[in-house]
C-alpha cells in the first residue's frame, strides 16, 4: 500500500477548513435549525440504536468524513481483514477475530485451509468440557464435582474473560464460583483462592504463548496449590488444570496434557480473543448454548460492519467521529459510560481493544504518523460517575466526547428504579449538550457573583447507545461495534492496529532485572544511575525483612 501524509491529503484539507469554520455552532444551533435533527441522525444495526445527533457535526462534516475514509482505503482494507488478508503486516499474519463467530457453513479461507471447521470443531470440544463441568460428571482428583473456576491469564487473556464473565453474571450459574487471577502480585492468587477448596477447583491457563511471565509464575503457584491440598499426586493435574493456547509444546511442558487442552489460532490477537477458547470460563459460566448466543451477536455486527452502507453504519460512524473530535478538535480522550452495571469492566477492556490497537506512532510503512493516534478511553458505570468526574466533563476546560450505554429493560425487577438510572441518562446528555445559560442560572435567583460559577456552557459531544435488553447476544454486538470502530480509525490512519510492540518490550525488560533482585551477591548494576539506586534500595528494604 502506497502510504501518502494525511495532513496533505485534499480530503483533510478540506476537513480542516470545514472545522474552522464550523469552529462557534452550538449544537442548541444545530438542534433549531433542524428539528428533525434527533431522528435524523440515527442509526440502527445489529439490534444497537445510536443516536449520534448530539454531535458537533453537519450534514458536510459527515459526507467529508466518508469522503476522506473512502480516500484513505477504509473499505477496500475492510474487505482485506474478511478476506483473510495478512493486515497485520508487522507480524505478517492474517487478523481474523470475526472467524471465530463466524456461521458453520460459511468459508474463510487462510492459506488455502478454510479455518471455519477448526473453529467450529474447538467450540464444540468446549461445549462438550463445560457440559461435563457444568453437569457435575467432571470430577477433581478426589472425587469432588467442580465447584470453582479459576481462569489465570493477563493482558487479552484476562481482560475479557473478566469482563464478560461480569457482564454476563445475570445468565451465569450461581453455584459456581469464578475467579481471574492475573497479576504477578502474590496477593492476586492467594486472595482468589484463600477460602476455596482444591478438590473442587478447575483451574483455566489462558495464554496464547504460553511463555508469558505472570501467567506462568500463577499456574505454577496454583500447580503447588492443588498438588500441596491434594496430597501431592502429579495425577491431579489432569482434573484440576486445563489450558488455552495457542503452543502445545509448551502446554506440555508445564504438565498439561494436551487432550485438556483448547486452541486457537495466531490469526486472533490477545485483545479480540474472548470469543475463542480464551472465553472458555464465559461458557462454563453461561453454557455453551449462552456463548453461541453472544457469538451470534458478534457475527451480526460484522455482517452489519461488512454490508451495510457507510453513511449507515455503526462501526464506521463510530470511528469517523472518533477520528474528528481527535485529529481536528485536539480531544485527548473518550469516556465511555454504560448505564449498567453489569458493565462494570466494560471500559477496562475497552482500554486494551483500543489503546493498545491503535496507540500507534508510525504508519504501516515505518514513516512517523503526522496526527494524532489513539484516544485514551476510559469510564465508569452511570451514574456512579456522575458524582465524581462527570464535574470536569460538564465544565472543565477539556472536551471529552462521551459514549453513553443504556438498556431498554432491565435486568433485575424494580422497574422503577430501572427508570431512575435511565431518566439520568438521558438527563446528562441533555445537559451536556445544551448545558445551563446565564439566563437561566439569573431567573432561578441565583446571586450575579456566583453566575459564572453555575453556567455549563453545554456544546460537549455525546453518543448515545441504547439496546432492548443486556443478552449475550447485545454483549457480542458492543463488543464488535467497538473492535471494528478501532479498525476503521486504524485503517484511516494507516497503522497496525493489530500489533503490539511496545507490549513486547515490557515483555522483555524485567527479564534483565529480575536476577539483579535475587542473586544472593551484590550485582553489578549496569543501568542508569536512579535504576541502580531503586534497585540497591529494594535488595536493602527487603533484607531488613528477611
Ligand atoms: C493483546 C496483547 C497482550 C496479551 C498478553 C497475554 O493483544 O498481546 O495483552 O494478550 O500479554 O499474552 P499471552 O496470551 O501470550 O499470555
Amino acid at each position: 500500500m502506497t502510504v501518502s501524509s494525511l495532513r496533505s491529503s485534499p480530503e483533510w484539507k478540506a476537513l480542516a477548513s470545514h472545522w474552522h469554520g464550523l469552529r462557534g455552532t452550538t449544537l442548541k444551533e444545530l438542534f433549531a435549525g433542524d428539528p428533525a435533527r434527533g431522528t435524523r441522525l440515527v442509526v440502527e444495526g445489529a439490534g444497537v440504536y445510536l443516536d449520534y445527533s448530539k454531535n458537533l457535526v453537519t450534514a458536510d462534516t459527515l459526507r467529508l468524513l466518508q469522503r476522506l475514509a473512502k480516500a484513505r482505503g477504509v473499505f477496500g482494507r475492510r474487505e482485506a481483514m474478511f478476506r483473510g488478508d495478512r493486515v497485520n503486516e508487522t507480524e505478517h499474519r492474517a487478523v481474523l477475530h470475526i472467524a471465530l463467530r463466524a456461521p458453520r457453513d460459511e468459508r474463510i479461507v487462510v492459506d488455502g485451509k478454510d479455518v471455519v471447521p477448526e473453529v467450529h470443531a474447538v467450540l464444540d470440544r468446549m461445549a462438550a468440557f463445560s457440559e461435563k463441568v457444568r453437569s457435575g460428571e467432571w470430577r477433581g482428583h478426589s472425587g469432588k464435582p467442580i465447584r470453582n473456576v479459576i481462569s489465570i491469564g493477563i493482558g487479552g487473556s484476562d481482560l475479557g474473560p473478566v469482563m464478560a464473565y461480569e457482564a454476563l453474571k445475570h445468565y451465569s450459574r450461581r453455584d459456581m464460583t469464578f475467579r481471574f487471577v492475573s497479576n504477578v502480585d502474590p496477593t492476586d492468587f492467594v486472595e482468589a483462592t484463600a477460602d476455596l477448596d482444591a478438590a473442587e477447583t478447575l483451574f483455566i491457563v489462558c495464554s496464547k504463548t504460553f511463555t508469558t511471565l505472570e501467567t506462568l509464575a500463577n499456574a505454577h503457584a496454583a500447580r503447588d496449590w492443588c498438588l500441596q491440598a491434594l496430597g501431592g499426586d502429579e495425577a491431579a493435574v489432569a482434573k484440576h488444570f486445563v489450558a488455552v493456547s495457542t503452543n502445545a509444546d509448551e502446554v506440555t511442558k508445564f504438565g498439561i496434557d494436551t487432550d485438556n487442552m483448547f486452541g486457537f489460532w495466531d490469526w486472533v490477537g490477545g485483545r479480540y480473543s474472548m470469543d475463542s477458547a480464551i472465553g472458555l470460563s464465559t461458557m462454563l459460566a453461561i453454557g455453551p448454548a449462552g456463548f453461541r448466543e453472544m457469538l451470534a451477536g458478534f457475527h451480526a455486527m460484522d455482517v452489519h460492519f461488512r454490508t451495510a452502507p457507510p453513511e449507515k453504519n455503526l462501526p464506521v460512524l463510530m470511528g469517523l467521529l472518533s477520528i474528528w473530535y481527535n485529529d481536528f478538535f485536539g480531544a485527548q480522550t473518550v469516556a465511555v459510560l454504560p448505564y449498567a452495571q453489569y458493565l462494570k469492566r466494560f471500559p477496562a477492556y475497552l482500554q486494551q481493544l483500543t489503546m493498545e490497537s491503535n496507540g500507534k506512532h508510525v504508519t504501516l510503512g515505518g514513516a512517523p504518523v503526522d496526527c494524532p493516534t489513539g484516544p485514551i478511553y476510559w469510564g465508569e458505570p452511570g451514574t456512579n460517575g456522575q458524582h465524581s468526574f462527570y464535574q470536569l466533563i460538564h465544565q472543565g476546560t477539556r472536551l471529552i466526547p462521551c459514549d453513553f450505554i443504556g438498556f431498554n429493560q432491565p435486568l433485575n425487577a424494580m422497574a422503577g428504579q430501572h427508570d431512575l438510572l435511565m431518566a439520568n441518562l438521558f438527563a446528562q446528555t441533555e445537559a451536556l449538550a445544551f448545558g445551563k445559560p446565564a439566563e437561566q442560572v439569573r431567573r432561578e435567583g441565583t446571586p450575579q457573583w456566583l453566575v459564572p460559577h453555575r453556567v455549563c456552557e453545554g456544546n460537549r459531544p455525546t453518543n448515545t447507545m441504547l439496546v432492548e435488553r443486556l443478552t449475550p447476544r447485545a454483549l457480542g454486538t458492543l463488543v464488535a461495534l467497538y473492535e471494528h470502530s478501532v479498525f476503521v480509525q486504524g485503517a484511516l490512519w494507516h497503522i497496525d492496529s493489530f500489533d503490539q510492540w511496545g507490549v513486547e518490550l515490557g515483555k522483555q525488560l524485567a527479564k534483565k532485572v529480575i536476577p539483579e533482585l535475587q542473586d544472593r551477591s551484590e550485582p553489578s548494576l549496569q543501568h542508569d544511575s536512579s535504576t541502580n539506586a531503586l534497585i540497591r534500595r529494594y535488595r536493602r528494604g527487603r533484607e531488613r525483612a528477611e
